[in-house]
Parts: structure tokens; sequence; C-alpha cells
């Protein structure tokens, strides 16, 4: 008997066929309202779950008696109840390294975009204003050479560090919840306080995940530690930052600008006050988004699915804890 698969986001043609052959498929491709029914009539007799961007909370799955383990398209998972999946032995997976480089990528293209205020003046030319040379009143922030600090030294991070060290000649501060020698001894990174490396920076960068612990880690006290030289980048999680505290720091000029790829609320509200602030570049939750890596984690994620409902441990379990209850 096929196990029962939902699916709540759209995969290749290989990777569905790949995912027919093994199983009784149901795809909902848009959460919205309408989606959101289908999904729950579903889930009674759902086996497996794979998908990204969803709250799945214990309202939703406990219409789901059957499930056994839920594949997330996402190297994030804030958005599951990691308690609730431990005591009902639901295995949880994740897609990392496959999206390491091109996440980091994103965070370097936003150091530059923000720093040379490429948004900006893009649409400078773009508005046709571009009358004359570019004078100081344009001018950005040079990148080369200038110190970054990454705060949360996991995968990404070290990609960042990477970047800045071997590509930009950048001296590398980094703030995490234990040294990493060998990040220390490959990018000649060096361990900071928090507050010492806000202080320091000319970079501030954000490469950890959302926790109990994280949120709100970046609000008034810690802009008001950062210089009106600095630029603040998040690539992790909107609610790492308390984002009115940020709105506020950029309007008095207590940091120079910020490049953000993730908000408080996604998407972000075309009205939000962020988007009145020209030393803002906002990507809408992009970290990932290329082709040739979200294919790659949706593989990942059907790989783990399918060894999970084959009885076997995923390759990128979350939560242990369910395993060594099998
Ligand atoms: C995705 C991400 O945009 O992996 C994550 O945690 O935030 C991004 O790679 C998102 O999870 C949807 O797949």
């Amino acid at each position: 008997m096929k196990k029962q698969v939902v699916l709540y986001k759209k995969l290749s043609a290989p990777l569905m066929a790949r995912l027919h052959e093994q199983a009784q498929v149901t795809l909902i491709d848009n959460l919205n309202a309408e989606g959101l029914k289908l999904l729950r009539e579903a889930l009674p007799s759902a086996h497996g779950l794979l998908g990204a961007s969803l709250k799945l909370d214990a309202e939703l799955l406990d219409l789901a008696p059957h499930l056994k383990a839920i594949a997330s398209v996402s190297v994030g998972v804030d958005n599951y109840d990691i308690d609730y999946l431990n005591r009902r032995q639901i295995l949880l997976s994740n897609t990392p390294d496959v999206l390491t480089e091109t996440t980091a990528d994103t965070g370097f293209a936003l150091i530059l975009a923000t720093a040379r205020r490429l948004v900006e003046l893009a649409n400078l030319v773009r508005a046709g204003q571009w009358s004359r040379n570019i004078g100081p009143a344009h001018f950005g922030s040079d990148v080369h050479g200038k110190t970054l600090g990454i705060i949360g030294m996991g995968r990404i991070g070290e990609a960042l560090a990477q970047r800045g060290h071997f590509g930009f000649g950048m001296p590398i501060l980094y703030h995490s919840h234990s040294a990493k020698p060998a990040v220390e001894q490959r990018f000649n990174a060096q361990y900071r306080s928090l507050s010492d490396l806000l202080q320091q920076a000319d970079f501030v960068c954000l490469t950890l995940p959302l926790t109990a612990e994280t949120e709100g880690l970046i609000g008034a006290e810690q802009f008001a530690l950062m210089r009106p030289e600095s630029i603040f980048i998040n690539i992790s999680r909107g609610k790492v930052v308390d984002e009115t505290a940020l709105i506020e720091a950029l309007r008095q000029g207590q940091i120079r600008a910020a490049g953000l790829d993730v908000f408080e609320r996604e998407p972000l509200a075309h009205d939000s006050p962020l988007l009145q602030l020209n030393n803002v570049v906002a990507t809408p939750h992009i970290g990932s988004a290329t082709h040739e890596t979200r294919e790659a984690m949706a593989r990942c994620a059907v790989d783990n699915l399918l060894a999970a409902l084959a009885g076997e441990r995923p390759a990128n379990l979350v939560n242990g804890q369910a395993w060594k209850a099998h």
C-alpha cells in the first residue's frame, strides 16, 4: 500500500515523477484560503508532508493522526513546533548545505548593493535623472578592506566570511554561541562579544537562526552601539530584529543603511516605512532563490521524505529525539 504524501510546494516534473512512483501524492500548489482548506482535508490520511514557509502547528497537525515525516524545503525550521513533533515521533528534515553558497551570495549582493547605493542610483538612471557626473551627494561606501562582522557563524556565516576574507580583503569579526577555531584559522576571524562586534564592524550581518534565544536580539540598544557609517544586513529571519527600532535607527542616522532580505512579517507591506527610506535595499526573501539551488533543495527534501517513509533515518534529520523514540 503506497504511503500518502501531501505536497504544499510545487516540484519539478522529475521530482514529481519520482514521488508518484513511491507514494500516493496530493499536490496543493497554492496556500491561499482554498489551498489551506484542501490541505486540512488531506491531512487525515497523510503519512508525509513536503513544503516550506507554512507554520505547521499542533492545531493543524492534530488533523494528521498518521503523519510520520515532514520534509521542509528550507534550512530554517522556526515554523515548526519541535517539541510537538518529538512527542508525536514525527521526523522533521530540512535542506542545509545545498543552499549555503547561494544564500551567502545573496548576503554579499546585499552588502555591495547597499554600500554602493546600487538600487537607488540605478533607479535614478531609469528615471532619466542622470543629468551630470555623479558627485559626493551620490557617493557610496567602499566594501573592500572594511571590517565584516558576522552574527551567527554557521554554514552560511562561514561562507560569508570566505567571500569577505578571500574576495574583498575584509577583516572578519564574528559572534556565535561558541568559538569557531577552524574559522579563526581559515579566515583570520576574531571572536567578539555582540556589543564589541556592533561597535567595531563596518558591516554587521545576521546569519543566525530564529529561536526563542535570538528573537528580538537586535533592537534599539544594539543599533545604538553601531556607528553612523556602519551598514546592517539581515539574511537570517526578520524576527531576530526589532523592525521598529531598525526604522528609527535608519531615520536618526544611527546607522548608514540596511540591506534586508527578511522581515518581521512577509510579504513586507507595500506601505512599510522601510520602503520610504532610500538607504534601505529590500529584497523578497530570495536568499536561496535560484533555479539550481531550489531544485537541489527540493531534491534533498524528496530524498529525506522517502527515506523517512521507508523507515530509514533521513540524512538531514532535525529532531534526532524523535528518531531515538523509534
Ligand atoms: C527559503 C529559507 O526561502 O531555507 C530557508 O530557511 O529561508 C529559504 O531558503 C524558504 O525557506 C522557502 O523555501
